[in-house]
């Protein structure tokens, strides 16, 4: 009560500081920095990034791992002189420490294996003195430590492989899936690489697949995700072009054919992106998928992003796409949106372009005005309830006040914030004057509505016996394990919700091996400082894959707990 009081008076105070604001600028769009209200979300400026964040990953509670390019890079400098492309940078302090890596990262790939080490794969051109990455293996561990860095194997990959999809397995291991043997504006025949690999490597060669032939030439960076289902079932949902398949990546063959996703091509350089429709013990896992966005004519840049979203219920029997708006009412068109799993089972879209396609600048070595092909940069987050009825699914939050285009990326971190970074559309390093879209090296926070609504906020304490959380070893659980958790928690009628999160690999609005999964909480009692519950995990590694690098989310109606618990789900 005391607090809800406190936090309306902060809500008046903010309001008057905002109006005042208005008064004297007349113009709402100059206050970038304050959110006219809670229901709005907020953006805050947290750091730099010294390198681009054209790929990144929560790699540890704390740290995210960021992946540019080899190339220009006056921000960070490698110890040798060299241009840095990749860095930690650290949540807490909101610096960054310099990594070292060799070979060139162009639109390359990565997933966690099950024992939690990060795989990161493909690649381009050698360039600025480093090596060409199309067949490289990057390894990288244990980054809590102040010390740890890359170790690369430049030639470990079966084939070239650039604008590849990877995945984590329920056996733990990681799937690779195509990519092409050279940069390119769209995947021609006599670059492409229509095969798949699996890290550690089977007995054979990588092999090919029929599913990136039928969906040529818009295959690149295709959708891959694990779906639900009973222990051993082993399928892949695929979907590139206008395609969809269930594929067993045990037999390598084809479980079903889905339906063309109607609209256009859904992939790069049309690029929409795919996701997992939050699951929930509620309705035993039920394995729905959406498409949303992308771009309607490659050949203009003037061209409307595609403003539909597409879902699918794969536990049909004749599964159909469901045609929905991409936002409220207007139908937001939307091209290489990034979608974030939130805890509590909703979908969060940030960035991307409203015209055009993904793509280099045309003119990159010219002066200004720089000709960039997407335009119109989207830049109110979307949020889709799932659960809601068809009409009044999304609500749409305050605009960020940079802009994110190509090569921008997103992340869900520990604290039920958003970490935004990125956007680069530039060939060459471009600084902040020079350019329309410039190199950006600014992360934010999205600081959600669920944040700013004032209900406490739980403090998880102990989970499954343990009361050192996100240190240096994640909590070991598995599946169907039921635990305890305490909070720490003000309130005396508090409704709690549990939520398993994986934040995936992030790269080009593919979000890979992200997903959320609503967890059964039970036997809620009071202690002295708070309560404690039983939480019980899934039944299996379909559901959930294997790794650390998941994380445990307590809600209190809603709204998550100060920070969730990173577990290492064993098989
Ligand atoms: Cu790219």
């Amino acid at each position: 009560m005391k607090f809800n009081s406190l936090f309306s008076i902060k809500n008046v105070l903010v309001t008057l500081f905002v109006v005042s604001i208005v008064n004297n600028v007349n113009n709402i769009d100059a206050i970038p920095l304050i959110s006219r209200d809670s229901s709005d979300g907020k953006w805050v400026f947290v750091g730099k990034t010294g390198v681009s964040a054209m790929h990144l990953t929560l790699i540890r509670p704390t740290k995210v791992l960021i992946i540019d390019k080899a190339g220009i890079n006056p921000e960070a400098l490698i110890s040798n002189g060299k241009y840095a492309y990749s860095t930690l940078y650290d949540l807490t302090t909101n610096t960054y420490r310099v990594l070292s890596l060799h070979t060139n990262t162009f639109c390359s790939a990565g997933a966690y294996l099950a024992n939690g080490t990060m795989v990161e794969t493909g690649g381009a051109e050698d360039t600025a003195g480093e090596k060409n990455g199309f067949q490289s293996v990057r390894l990288i561990d244990g980054c809590d430590d102040g010390k740890c860095d890359w170790l690369e194997f430049p030639y470990e990959l079966d084939s070239a492989r650039w604008y590849n999809t990877m995945t984590t397995l329920p056996d733990g291991r990681v799937f690779n899936l195509g990519g092409s043997i050279k940069a390119c504006a769209i995947n021609r025949k006599d670059i492409e690489n229509p095969t798949y690999e699996f890290f550690p490597k089977e007995d054979k060669k990588g092999q090919k697949i029929q599913f990136l032939e039928d969906s040529f030439p818009f295959n690149l960076y295709p959708t891959v995700i694990v779906l639900p289902g009973p222990k051993g079932q082993n399928w892949l949902f695929l979907a590139a072009n206008k395609k969809a398949q269930i594929w067993d990546f045990v037999t390598k063959e084809v479980v079903k054919h889905l339906p063309d996703i109607p609209g256009g091509p859904r992939t790069y350089p049309l690029t929409g992106t795919g996701a997992l429709i939050p699951l929930t013990y509620e309705n035993n896992y039920k394995s729905e998928i959406i498409v949303c966005g992308g771009g309607t004519d490659m050949k203009d840049r003037n061209a409307p992003a595609e403003n539909t979203c597409e879902r699918i219920d794969l536990s049909e029997k004749d599964p159909q796409w469901d045609e929905d708006e991409f936002g409220p009412k207007m139908k937001t068109g939307r091209l290489m949106p990034d979608v974030i799993h939130m805890p509590d089972g909703k979908l969060l879209y940030v960035n991307g372009a409203g015209t055009g396609m993904a793509g280099w600048d045309k003119k990159a070595t010219g002066k200004n005005p720089r000709l960039h092909t997407a335009g119109l940069p989207t830049r109110n987050p979307l949020l889709y309830d799932p659960k809601a009825k068809k009409g009044s699914r999304w609500s749409k939050f305050a605009e960020d006040p940079i802009i994110r285009v190509y090569h921008s990326s997103a992340t869900l971190v520990p604290d039920g914030t958003v970490f935004v970074a990125g956007s680069n559309p530039n060939r060459y390093y471009c600084g902040m004057d020079q350019c329309e879209h410039p190199t950006e090296h600014r992360a934010e926070t999205f600081i959600p509505p669920y944040l700013l609504n004032g209900v406490p906020k739980p403090t998880i304490t102990k989970v499954a016996g343990h009361s050192k959380l996100n240190g240096d070893d994640a909590i070991p659980v598995t599946y169907e394990q039921k635990f305890s958790v305490s909070v720490d928690l003000d309130s005396s009628d508090p409704v709690f919700t549990a939520s398993l999160s994986h934040m995936g690999f992030v790269t080009h609005s593919q979000h890979m091996s992200a997903r959320v999964v609503k967890i059964k909480v039970e036997n809620v009692q009071k202690s002295d400082s708070g309560y404690t519950m039983d939480v019980t995990m899934p039944p299996n590694s379909n559901i959930f894959p294997p790794g650390r690098h998941n994380y445990l989310f307590i809600l209190n109606k809603g709204t998550p707990a100060k920070s969730a618990v990173e577990l290492h789900v064993q098989l």
